[in-house]
């Protein structure tokens, strides 16, 4: 089944945790050691991918060694045209909605849909959108940042990427961010959506993680808690755990 398929599956059954892994951050070894321990803590699927720019044979690498540690899908989270490989099972088809920058709107998009169009690799399409503060993707995406006390901004955005047929929406506070996306956000952007929502960036506990997926995530990533730890399973598990109120 596709990979969008098996997405709307899960959440037909209940919250999703998807796993960031960012190739950057380690080496391709380590990181199947950390997509062995998601995998065995109950993570749904990988993500692959972060905003520092790494060639083909670094991610393509890195999406191997997933896949040896683990049978889940690994989705390529996409910082820049050119972190495409087509070892993963899909792509995001993502917009940086509130970009300032046209290239992160449309640019890249460009530069990669003919390469993309070559490969089998199943394209998602999806609207990101950054919150405060943003961190490093913020920055380098040269987002005009939804504050924190800007739901209806958030709303329009996600709004904007419905009418325009994208397949998710995600909310990123920034890998790495001292707080996650609000309550009030989360809610608001689901209560106004019909498509899956994504969110992460900041969530590193299961009192986190709960409270992100009570307000309204159907899909809840985490990346930097996983890196840091040095027993992925332990902080992992509690995390999925919450997140699926198991
Ligand atoms: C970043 O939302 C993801 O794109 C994950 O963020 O690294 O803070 O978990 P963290």
């Amino acid at each position: 089944m596709r990979i969008y398929g098996q997405i709307q599956d899960r959440i037909a059954e209940g919250k999703v945790h998807m796993t960031l892994i960012d190739p950057a951050a380690q080496a391709p070894e380590k990181a199947g050691d950390i997509a062995s321990e998601a995998d065995r803590a109950g993570t749904d699927f990988f993500m692959v991918g972060g905003s520092t720019d790494i060639d083909r044979k670094r991610i393509t690498n890195c999406v191997a060694e997933i896949k040896k540690s683990s049978k889940r899908p690994v989705i390529i989270f996409p910082g820049s045209s050119s972190m495409i490989c087509s070892n993963a099972d899909a792509i995001y088809f993502m917009s940086l909605l509130n970009s300032r920058s046209t290239e992160f709107v449309i640019g890249h998009q460009v530069m990669a849909a003919i390469p993309l169009s070559k490969l089998k690799l199943e394209k998602i399409p999806m609207g990101y959108i950054v919150v405060e503060p943003g961190m490093t993707v913020g920055r380098v995406g040269m987002a005009d940042l939804v504050m924190k006390d800007q739901p209806e901004r958030a709303v329009s955005y996600a709004l904007a990427a419905e009418m325009f047929g994208m397949s998710l929406v995600y909310l990123e506070a920034g890998s790495g961010s001292p707080d996650h996306v609000p309550d009030q956000i989360i809610q608001e952007v689901k209560r106004n959506i019909s498509i899956p929502l994504i969110v992460g960036g900041g969530i590193r506990t299961p009192e986190a993680a709960r409270e992100v997926s009570s307000a309204g995530a159907d899909i809840v990533v985490t990346g930097t808690v996983a890196e840091k730890a040095r027993d992925v399973y332990t902080v992992l598990e509690p995390i999925i755990s919450a997140i699926k109120h198991r």
